[in-house]
């Protein structure tokens, strides 16, 4: 289970297995955003047979740049995006760009920026995914569809 903060990920997992089994808590009331309270992963084999993998929700994924002993983590660059010029600033080579104006000013090191700007890409190439294999689902039914028309046909 992926996904940001809050949105359920934990409670789900807690109500298929019909245990407590993670920790889950509230979203923030003044922010209206989760908490982060899973940060750890954790596997979970279901009386059914089911697997379930419990992620930390995005908010919590932090880039330790080691080389630099500086820590950001993607909620600051995800903060500073708020402020960009453009709305859907991709943070590449937009002018009026927060997060590059930043990463210029030293405030965010490259590899943090780098690493954000893959995180990016891996989401939307998860989403893309998704509505690919939607597609497909509903090409696969029109198939079988035409397919039972056919024999009917036949009959
Ligand atoms: N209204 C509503 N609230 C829900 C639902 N699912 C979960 N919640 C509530 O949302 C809050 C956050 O749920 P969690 O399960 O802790 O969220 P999470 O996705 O595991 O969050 P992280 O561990 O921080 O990634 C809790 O207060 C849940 O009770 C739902 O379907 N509807
Ligand atoms: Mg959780
Ligand atoms: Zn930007």
């Amino acid at each position: 289970m992926l996904g940001s903060s809050g949105v359920g990920k934990s409670t789900l997992l807690n109500n298929l297995s019909g245990e407590t089994l993670m920790k889950t808590d509230s979203i923030s009331t003044s922010t209206n955003k989760g908490k982060h309270i899973t940060s750890h992963r954790e596997l979970i084999i279901l009386e059914n047979g089911g697997i379930l993998i419990d992620n930390p929700g995005m908010r919590e994924v932090g880039i330790a740049d080691s080389a630099s002993g500086l820590e950001i983590t993607f909620e600051e660059i995800i903060k500073l995006s708020r402020d960009c010029k453009y709305k859907d600033c991709t943070h590449t080579n937009e002018i009026g760009c927060r997060v590059i104006e930043a990463v210029e000013k030293g405030q965010i090191d490259i590899a943090s920026y780098e690493n954000y700007l893959k995180m990016e890409k891996e989401k939307a190439y998860f989403e893309s995914t998704i509505t690919e294999r939607r597609k497909k689902d509903k090409d696969l039914g029109k198939i079988i569809k035409n397919y039972k028309k056919d024999i009917n046909r036949k009959k």
